[in-house]
């Protein structure tokens, strides 16, 4: 019996429907810049929060109505729903999907016990991968839900719970590889610090890449290929996390050597915690180097926490795909919907009206900086403010033909410096909003 029985394959409609269960602008075989737009944009469904999301917070429990789910924790159950998670997508049209070795099953009694529910339900995820020909984007390990993990788990004070987390990744790469993952994930969920008096920062940092090498080194041994990714977020759950920023993930891995082995992956929310706009972190990202995939969502600019809504801003998408275009594309990362539904929609009909809403917004916003980039005027602006390094001293500049003191000599020559030019925001501002 289906779970989602009353839902037929989400079809593109065009955009002048209003049938609220369809696509009116990802058309997957759209062809965008001489590519199809499911490969732009290699949309993925985030499963502890679609499948594993209860609806809870700090005031009260969960309110989700998911009939399939059974009362206790069972490997069984867990299985269920794997089959459940998979009739949902492949409705849907998401190519790929992401989780934690927790949020697709049970922990046992013991380490052994947990690796064998493992096992038991990636079985049944390799059968509907295959079925569906769904991917993996990436696998990741939760490391911070456990008490265990209660200071961190590669930062941990407790030498044990650094031991059982390399346990714990050991597992969730030989799963991420078995079942072809194209990336593996590292969010530091309790990587940081709540106070600075009982923290000894360095010795932490030093932990974590003595870690992040040991993973580098099992991949290679075991021969898992994917894309390691770090997960920027400045706090929540701890009050200072190490992965802070873009800029801040970028310095800790050229700082340990491990900037040849790991990208990023930026997420909306987080940068916006971190003070910054999605679109700063993926320049930043970007011309380092660093740009690997993204955890797709929104916040809430009057909350201070990680309220990970469904993006529906055209703007915001415009900008991620402005960005992501320009430095190439995602591959092998992809766009992962790191979102949940309200507490308040708590029917799984609203799973569909979610994530239709942000392939659609990622698909204009994909159609949107294609036009830009077509046109050419915004970057005819750009250049042009920057005119004064095409030629002259500028130029020579660049190519590394001056010194304080030749420039000395120009300037007493010169007097005085050309006149600057207007910057043209609010033009550009102007022009942006021809394309919407
Ligand atoms: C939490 C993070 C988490 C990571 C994966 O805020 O976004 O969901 O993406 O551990
Ligand atoms: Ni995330
Ligand atoms: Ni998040």
């Amino acid at each position: 019996m289906p779970a989602f029985a009353e839902i037929q394959k989400i079809p593109f409609d065009g955009p002048r429907s209003k049938n609220p269960l369809a696509f009116h602008h990802y058309d997957p075989n759209e062809m965008v810049e001489g590519k199809p737009m499911r490969d732009h944009l290699r949309f993925s469904v985030a499963y502890w929060h679609t499948f594993r999301g209860t609806g809870s917070d700090p005031f009260g429990p969960g309110t989700m109505h998911r009939p399939w789910e059974a009362a206790s924790d069972t490997v069984e159950n867990a299985q269920n729903r794997a089959r459940v998670a998979f009739e949902f997508m492949e409705k849907l049209g998401a190519d790929f999907y992401c989780f934690h070795d927790r949020d697709i099953a049970p922990e046992g009694r013991s380490l052994t016990e947990t690796n064998k529910n493992l096992d038991a339900v990636v079985k049944v995820l390799a059968e509907e991968q295959q079925r569906t020909g769904i991917k993996l984007l990436w696998g990741t390990a939760n490391m911070f839900s456990n008490p265990r993990f209660m200071h961190g788990a590669a930062t941990s004070s407790n030498a044990d719970a650094f031991a059982y987390a390399a346990a714990q990744v050991k597992k969730a790469l030989e799963v991420t590889k078995q079942l072809g993952g194209e990336n593996y994930v590292f969010w530091g969920g309790r990587e940081g610090y709540q106070n600075l008096w009982n923290t000894d920062m360095k010795r932490e940092l030093d932990h974590l890449a003595r870690f992040m090498h040991m993973a580098v080194d099992y991949a290679k041994q075991i021969g898992f290929t994917g894309q390691f990714l770090f997960e920027p977020k400045p706090k929540e759950p701890t009050k200072h996390q190490y992965d802070f920023d873009a800029a801040a993930c970028i310095n800790f891995l050229r700082a340990y050597d491990l900037a040849d082995h790991v990208k990023l992956n930026i997420e909306t929310n987080h940068a916006t915690l971190a003070g910054h706009t999605m679109h700063h972190e993926l320049e930043y990202a970007g011309h380092q180097g660093f740009l690997g995939s993204i955890d797709a969502n929104t916040g809430d600019l009057l909350l201070g926490w990680d309220t990970d809504q469904f993006p529906t801003d055209i703007y915001l998408t415009t900008q991620c795909m402005l960005s992501i275009l320009k430095y190439g594309g995602l591959a092998p990362g992809g766009v992962n919907f790191d979102a949940k539904v309200r507490r308040e929609s708590f029917e799984p009909i609203d799973l569909f009206y979610a994530h239709i809403g942000g392939m659609d917004a990622f698909a204009r916003g994909l159609k949107i900086a294609a036009a830009i980039r077509a046109d050419g005027a915004l970057d005819k602006l750009v250049r042009e403010r920057y005119s004064s390094w095409h030629s002259g001293v500028g130029a020579e500049i660049e190519a590394g033909k001056h010194s304080f003191a030749s420039l000395e000599k120009y300037m007493l020559e010169k007097g005085e410096i050309s006149p600057n030019q207007s910057g043209r925001q609010e033009l550009i501002e102007n022009l942006i909003n021809c394309y919407l």
